[in-house]
């Protein structure tokens, strides 16, 4: 029997297998197989023959080693014929306990089969992409709904997954195939009495484009933000509480904390949720203001506020942490609220009784007494929405929306390509900017095909011809 083991992802010839569910004991583990010799494969480890096999309905049977027929688990399993499955593909599913060596005697006997060979990440769903049972926004959004951790990441991805995004930008590329159609008609046939006038019908039309592509780029990231959580920085004077904070937001001790001033020399980060969001938190180094400058660059301290800053500077949201033990404001902490928007001032040891001064009345918690801490959240939160909201075009907008940086890149070289076409003179050099757009539109679903530009193009204007 043939074992082949190459690494081959393009090859769909190979009938593919892997475990679907995570590995260690459980009640249940699933095994994925998918490809022509699925059922063939099937047949070979259990005593169902292919005639017995009912499609889409759950069967019992006994799963055996191929050679010594030895029994290996009792298994419920799923066929699907293709190509009514998910990646397009003949599939079969074997549902069998979940235990390493149930698990690992059906991997190796299916590794045993010929044609079988193990799946690589994410090969079942790229099957599925080059299959068409989905574009790349949907395949990006399987993985992104796998790795959801919030109820908010969750309906982004399902969103997704259900092809919103790839809609809106199959929306533009039909509309943008039709113009350039035109643009081609143009060049193609120039004495010709065509019915559309470039200057009159195509560039109004390539203006509206623009508009609509604008309005989803000018989203704050919003999308990104959901996906990749939100950064919210914790900053302030040494000693202010900032680790205890953190400390007590992710319900554990990832920071040290101490009552030496400058104990945290480096940026800690926190995977959290905040009222459904996901939230990166960033505890940082004091802000010390003879470790500020230039005159102190080197020692460990200054580059711990080095670093402080930038993550102040890269965070979505800012808390600004003062020490309620002192009686003056913090001055370089109180510069960075007003440096950034998007900024909650909030005094700490409200316990200490001490009366700190804050000209725009901060919020006072304690965190080791657990005061004012619900005030805070509810603070935090609502910054949160603020920050969320700023790219929504109104407030029930629930338009689709861009979720990755490689969607952006692809969004913004087609608006700078259609910005160019708007300028352009000649009909050749507007078509070439619109085939590039076209292109752009097409890498982020996958997408990019001339053919469906011929058709049109010969469709709509070749009659006769
Ligand atoms: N009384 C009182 N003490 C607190 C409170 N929060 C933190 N502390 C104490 O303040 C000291 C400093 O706390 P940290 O969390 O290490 O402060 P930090 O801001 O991270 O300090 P650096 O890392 O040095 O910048 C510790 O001794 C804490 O126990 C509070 O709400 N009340
Ligand atoms: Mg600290």
């Amino acid at each position: 029997m043939m074992n082949n083991n190459s690494n081959n992802g393009s090859d769909a010839r190979q009938t593919i297998y892997a475990l679907a569910s995570a590995r260690g004991v459980a009640g249940v583990a699933v095994i994925r197989v998918s490809g022509p010799q699925a059922l063939e494969g099937f047949c070979a480890i259990s005593d169902i023959r292919s005639e017995q096999i009912r499609y889409r309905k759950a069967q019992l049977c006994e799963l055996k080693r191929c050679v010594s027929r030895e029994t290996l688990d009792h298994a419920l399993i799923l066929a699907f014929k293709a190509p009514h499955s998910y990646t397009g593909e003949t599939i079969v599913e074997y549902h069998v306990h979940g235990g390493v060596a149930v698990i690992d005697g059906v991997l190796e006997e299916l590794g045993s089969l010929s044609g079988h060979r193990l799946a690589e990440p994410g090969e079942f769903t790229r099957r599925a992409f080059e299959n068409g049972k989905m574009d790349l926004t949907e395949a990006e959004a399987v993985a992104d709904l796998i790795h959801a951790q919030t109820t908010l990441q969750q309906q982004q991805a399902l969103s997704q997954m259900g092809g919103a995004l790839g809609h809106v930008i199959g929306t533009w590329r039909d509309d943008l195939s039709n113009i350039l159609a035109y643009v081609e008609a143009e060049m193609e046939f120039p004495d010709e009495d065509l019915p559309i006038d470039i200057n009159q019908e195509i560039r109004p039309q390539i203006i509206e484009l623009c508009t609509q592509i604008d309005a989803h780029l000018n989203d704050n990231r919003r999308g990104e933000r959901l996906r990749d959580g939100i950064k919210i920085a914790i900053i302030g004077a040494p000693n202010a509480g900032k680790s205890s904070l953190v400390n007590m937001l992710a319900q554990r001790d990832i920071a040290i904390v101490s009552d030496i001033a400058g104990t945290t020399r480096d940026v800690i980060e926190a995977h959290l949720d905040i009222g459904g969001y996901p939230v990166i938190l960033s505890d940082t180094a004091g802000l010390r203001p003879d470790q500020i400058g230039e005159d102190v660059q080197g020692t460990i301290e200054s580059e711990g506020i080095r670093r402080a800053l930038l993550v102040a500077e890269e965070a979505d949201i800012r808390v600004i942490l003062y020490d309620g033990a002192t009686d003056t404001l913090d001055a370089h902490s109180y510069m960075l609220e007003d440096k950034y928007d998007y900024t909650l001032a909030v005094i700490n040891k409200a316990d200490m009784g001490g009366m700190l001064e804050h000209p725009d009345d901060a919020l006072r918690i304690s965190v080791r007494d657990n005061q004012g801490i619900d005030a805070f959240l509810k603070a935090l939160i609502s910054k949160i929405e603020a920050v969320m909201k700023a790219g929504k075009a109104s407030e029930d907008s629930e338009a689709p929306i861009i979720t990755r940086q490689r969607h952006r890149t692809a969004l913004i070289a087609c608006r700078n390509e259609l910005g160019r076409s708007i300028d352009a003179k000649l009909p050749e050099l507007i078509a070439e900017d619109l085939r590039l757009a076209l292109r752009d539109l097409g890498r982020i679903t996958g997408k990019v095909d001339v053919e469906d530009l011929l058709d049109i193009v010969f469709r709509d204007f070749c009659v006769g011809k």
